[in-house]
């Protein structure tokens, strides 16, 4: 039995990073495919993680293409192809735009690795993975949007700022759509098993749950021309990690729902358990009114950006 393979559907800012993370963990050897105006690029940063090998030491093999065919084999793909949003683009163009690559990278998966599990990264992150799980015609469980888990670890990072005490400890979870209208159920956090609402004033909390929300774009503000990736790409490691070894961890993704918490035919950020079975289960637990209440308003944004793919 071989190494294992990833393969990376866009080597950009994301993309990059995922191939260091992928390889420095041994997770298998790594495929970083972009277009074809890209390949040099690509080429080149699959050539500078093979020479910091010698001074991290693991084996796996990285190498860039813009050759689909090398995707075959592939046990799990990470999409983060598209282009960020330019100045004079209206956020209709860039659906328009980004839908035409995801159709086109979902048609090819299907051809060259239909058996990989796919974790999709492309913004508007539901309509994308929404339109990859369409046109690729993948099973539920094997395909699967990051996004519940960065906001998520972004709700953690910031309450271990405010506290001080290791992030390590800190328990969050944040559901709904990949938007303002993300639900953080911040009455479930918890510090080493202490709810945080016993340790952070009600006022604070509000506070910590709006940063959060727009924890992306603080960044975007703060970088003027591009978006996360560090923490982006590490969570998508996470989840091909959990798959790839079977972990069974218990992580909130854009999973499609079947009548989960009332959710039918949409993929949004609910508590996932990943293990070799990819998407085994979405967990429910009971939500407090005002909770459903959230989670019916982001289902209504993640409807209304869905209708945009007219898929
Ligand atoms: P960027 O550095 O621009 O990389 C995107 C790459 O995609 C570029 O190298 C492009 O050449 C490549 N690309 C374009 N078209 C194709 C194609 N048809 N096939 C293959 N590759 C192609 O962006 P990034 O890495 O910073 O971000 C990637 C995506 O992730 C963007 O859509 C971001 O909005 C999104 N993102 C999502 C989150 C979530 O939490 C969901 C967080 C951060 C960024």
């Amino acid at each position: 039995m071989g190494r294992k393979k990833i393969a990376l559907i866009g080597g950009g800012q994301i993309g990059g990073n995922l191939a260091l993370i992928a390889a420095q963990k041994e997770l298998g050897d790594v495929v970083i495919f972009d277009i074809p105006q890209s390949e040099g690029m690509v080429k080149g940063k699959a050539l500078d993680i093979m020479q910091l090998r010698p001074h991290d030491g693991y084996d796996s093999e990285v190498t860039g293409t813009s050759d689909y065919n090398d995707l075959t084999g592939s046990d799990v793909i990470i999409i983060t192809a598209g282009i960020p949003r330019k100045p004079g683009m209206d956020r209709e163009d860039l659906m328009s735009i980004n839908l035409g690559i995801m159709k086109d990278v979902a048609k090819n998966v299907k051809k060259y690795a239909p058996e990989s599990f796919v974790i999709v990264i492309s913004n508007p992150l539901d309509a994308m993975v929404y339109a990859f799980h369409k046109v690729s015609g993948f099973n539920k469980n094997k395909v699967v949007g990051m996004a519940g888990a960065l906001d998520s670890g972004r709700f953690r990072a910031f309450i271990a700022m405010e506290t001080g005490y290791s992030v390590q400890d800190v328990s969050c979870m944040v559901l709904g759509g990949h938007g303002d209208s993300m639900v953080p159920i911040t009455r479930l956090a918890t510090i080493g098993g202490v709810p945080v609402t016993d340790l952070i004033s009600a006022k604070r909390l509000k506070e910590i749950e709006d940063r959060t929300r727009f924890a992306g774009g603080e960044i975007v503000k703060l970088f003027g021309n591009g978006s996360a990736f560090y923490a982006p790409a590490q969570c998508a490691i996470e989840m091909a990690e959990a798959y790839l070894k079977d972990k069974k961890r218990v992580i909130p993704c854009a999973a499609l729902c079947e009548g989960e918490f009332g959710i039918n035919g949409f993929f949004i950020g609910v508590p996932t358990v990943i293990g070799a079975g990819g998407i085994e289960k979405i967990i429910e637990f009971n939500l407090t009114d005002d909770e459903k209440n959230a989670l019916n308003n982001t289902l209504e944004a993640v409807k209304k950006t869905v209708g945009e793919t007219k898929l």
